[in-house]
């Protein structure tokens, strides 16, 4: 239900506890628990006993260090990628939170709020679709309990939601909406987004009323674009498709012969402004990722050095 500092809150039939966490290798950050993870317990020492097999995984690299992975939720079905209908409408932005959804193996829906705002509601929801095959797409007023519905089909019984997007588009208000409750504090109330406090404590999962669970953590917010270069690939899996068929297997679609991605947007087939917002994220991608690399290469050196010296000093101790 809820990670603290140095225990976890657990939930079952019967069940509703504070306990202990599992010991875990170091190396190994994964087997640790996070929200939304299932775990046999021993009911009569209270002690955790196995970490069941995640059907996905919401992860992100820990602020100041190469190397930890701090683990934000496990097992959500589905992401809400909420955008509102106005000046935060963003295809990049939104492209951006897809690529995270998929390299977490999590279903996206787009969901545009705010639509009793603007006039042509209908209009966003068009170009959102656009952004991948197949891709959902509702658009709602979240203030609003019936347009819920729209929503049900993800709360129900067994399913996990998650929801994701920027400060000020409606996430705390949609929550409310959702779990029927106060749960989340809204803007302009006492949350404070830019200076990184949240007011959102306690228990991170909510149940929805249709039997569905909610998760809603901070570290949601925080998640960053780097190890996602799968992710990226399905979200513009058409650009990945048309590049195969260019001539050069290293060609990046600019002025080399026989490039199928230059033929594509001559054509009209592939919109220019998409091509270059995989350019960019792709690139944001690959440099956020590889400086990480050589922060971890950089580690290594040094400890080499650290052993060479200390060896160094043996040596010269002993003769
Ligand atoms: N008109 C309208 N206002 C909304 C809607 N959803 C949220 N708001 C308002 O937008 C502001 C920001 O909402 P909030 O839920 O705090 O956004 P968050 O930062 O994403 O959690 C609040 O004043 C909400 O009342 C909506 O669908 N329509
Ligand atoms: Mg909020
Ligand atoms: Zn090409």
């Amino acid at each position: 239900m809820a990670i603290h500092r140095d225990r976890i809150h657990v939930m079952g039939p019967g069940i509703d506890a504070v306990v202990l966490p599992f010991a875990v290798d170091p190396d190994d950050e994964e087997a640790a628990a996070t929200v939304g993870d299932w775990l046999l317990l021993d009911p009569g020492t209270q002690r955790l006993r196995r970490l069941l097999d995640r059907r996905s995984l919401f992860k992100r690299r820990a602020a100041g260090s190469a190397r930890r992975v701090q683990l934000i939720a496990a097992n959500v079905d589905t992401l809400f990628v909420v955008s509102s209908c106005n000046q935060d409408f963003s295809p990049a932005r939104l492209e951006r939170y897809l690529a995270l959804a998929s390299e977490a193996e999590v279903t996206p829906v787009v969901v545009l709020t705010k639509a009793d705002l603007v006039d042509d509601p209908a209009a966003f929801v068009r170009e959102a679709s656009r952004l991948m095959p197949g891709l959902l797409v509702e658009v709602l007023d979240g203030r609003d309990p019936t347009s819920m519905a729209r929503l049900a089909p993800w709360c129900g019984q067994g399913q996990t939601v998650a929801l994701v997007g920027s400060s000020g588009v409606g996430k705390s208000t949609l929550i409310n909406t959702l779990t029927g409750a106060d749960v989340a504090a809204t803007q302009g109330i006492r949350e404070s987004d830019d200076t990184g406090q949240h007011t959102t404590t306690g228990r991170s999962l909510h149940r929805l009323p249709a039997g569905g669970w909610l998760v809603d953590t901070p570290g949601m917010r925080e998640l960053q674009l780097t190890d996602v270069k799968a992710g990226i690939e399905d979200v513009f899996a058409d650009i990945v498709d048309l590049a195969r068929g260019c001539r050069f297997g290293d060609c990046r679609h600019e002025s080399e012969p026989g490039c199928a991605v230059r033929v594509a947007i001559e054509s009209g087939a592939l919109e220019e402004a998409r091509y270059r917002r995989w350019r960019k994220l792709a690139s944001e991608e690959a440099r956020n990722s590889e400086s990480l690399h050589e922060r971890h290469a950089r580690n290594r050196a040094f400890g080499k050095m650290v052993r060479r010296i200390m060896k160094d000093k043996e040596r010269g101790r002993g003769g």
